[in-house]
């Protein structure tokens, strides 16, 4: 109840100082903007999970399911989503998600008043190798560089401006979402990896793509930049492709190790955060902890005891974590009820920070 109220007040307090026309010229991104923007200065963040209402351990596509609804009484603020394999023209995401449920949800997620953020693990469009495939160094130098690689991109990118622009609410208008694509190219595990290409290929992969949406007339996405673990600004933003594109700037950190990994973990997202947020406030863009989790919750207090902890150090929009896969038991970053770590969720839940939906 407590975190619908809030929504309320700010919803109110948005509509008191802008006028019914100037609301109504903004752009379905601008308004998603001015949301996120708000989110920050009231000190809040919104709880975000990966395919939260299609599958949850050890359960798939039931209508209505979740497995944070399940513990928490409440939907995360934030959907994340994937479009690996939308490209293909595969009627299914990567790990099995009907596109055709995806845009429902998103819609589902739209209407309770939560935010909707998308992903790509997407297939080389050209040797048709998947993201974890690096074997192939010229992967991204031939799909910027050489007019087959272009305009195959093109192909795959008409298909996401597509998508995106179909995310419409039942009156007509466009969804505002955000797409955050090219994720973690800091490290080296998928073929847009920071060893995979140079600094302008990588460059060109965001310049390219926001050229065809904007042929496209895509209005409704915000850009997330959100490299893996980094602890400096130069190589936060060495392959920063410039303001005109990004509009969130994020970190995807992860705590590996259990309890021996926590002191690591809590170093590198605070000094990739420290970072985001510094570079996010120079530059008039948002802050966002893009992605993170401690798969299997091996630490039952994880929520409060170390992830709570440094976001309020850190002022960002939302938080999001990882899947709670269906058929891989122990990959799950959200607790599922009777999971040791479910009171201390809840608590994380009840914290007057904390932005969840009904
Ligand atoms: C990884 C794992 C994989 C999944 C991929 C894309 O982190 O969750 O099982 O296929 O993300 O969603």
């Amino acid at each position: 109840m407590k975190k619908i109220a809030i929504i309320a007040v700010a919803a109110a307090t948005l509509a008191s100082c802008t006028s019914k026309k100037a609301e109504s010229s903004l752009s379905p991104a601008d308004q998603l903007r001015q949301r996120l923007e708000s989110t920050v200065n009231d000190k809040k963040v919104l709880f975000g999970h990966h395919d939260d209402p299609v599958y949850g351990h050890e359960w798939a596509w039931e209508e209505g399911r979740s497995d944070v609804l399940a513990t928490t009484g409440e939907y995360p603020a934030v959907m994340s989503w994937d479009l690996g394999a939308l490209e293909l023209d595969s009627v299914k995401n990567l790990d099995g998600v009907p596109f055709v449920r995806m845009i429902a949800e998103v819609k589902a997620q739209d209407a309770r008043g939560g935010i909707n953020t998308f992903s790509w693990h997407l297939w080389d469009p050209l040797t048709n190798l998947d993201s974890w495939q690096t074997g192939d160094s010229l992967v991204v130098s031939r799909m910027v560089n050489t007019p087959e690689g272009i305009a195959t991109y093109n192909t795959q990118l008409d298909k996401l401006a597509d998508f995106f622009l179909s995310l419409k609410r039942d009156n007509g208008e466009r969804i505002g979402v955000i797409f955050r694509p090219w994720h973690e190219h800091t490290g080296s595990w998928f073929w847009w990896g920071r060893n995979l290409c140079s600094t302008d290929d990588y460059k060109k992969l965001w310049t390219i793509m926001r050229e065809n949406f904007d042929r496209h007339g895509v209005d409704n996405v915000l850009w997330a930049y959100s490299p893996d673990r980094c602890d400096t600004a130069e190589k936060y933003m060495e392959r920063y492709p410039g303001d005109e594109y990004v509009d969130i700037l994020g970190a995807d950190v992860y705590h590996f190790g259990g309890e021996d990994g926590t002191e690591g973990y809590v170093r590198d997202a605070s000094s990739t955060l420290d970072v985001a947020v510094a570079e996010a406030a120079s530059r008039g863009k948002i802050a966002a902890f893009t992605e993170t989790g401690c798969e299997s919750l091996v630490i039952p207090d994880w929520y409060t005891r170390v992830l709570l902890p440094i976001i309020g150090k850190h002022p960002v929009a939302y938080v999001t974590v990882w899947r709670n896969a269906h058929d891989k038991p122990q990959h799950f970053y959200a607790p599922y009820p009777g999971h040791p770590a479910e009171s201390d969720f809840k608590e994380f839940h009840n914290n007057p920070t904390t932005i969840f939906v009904k």
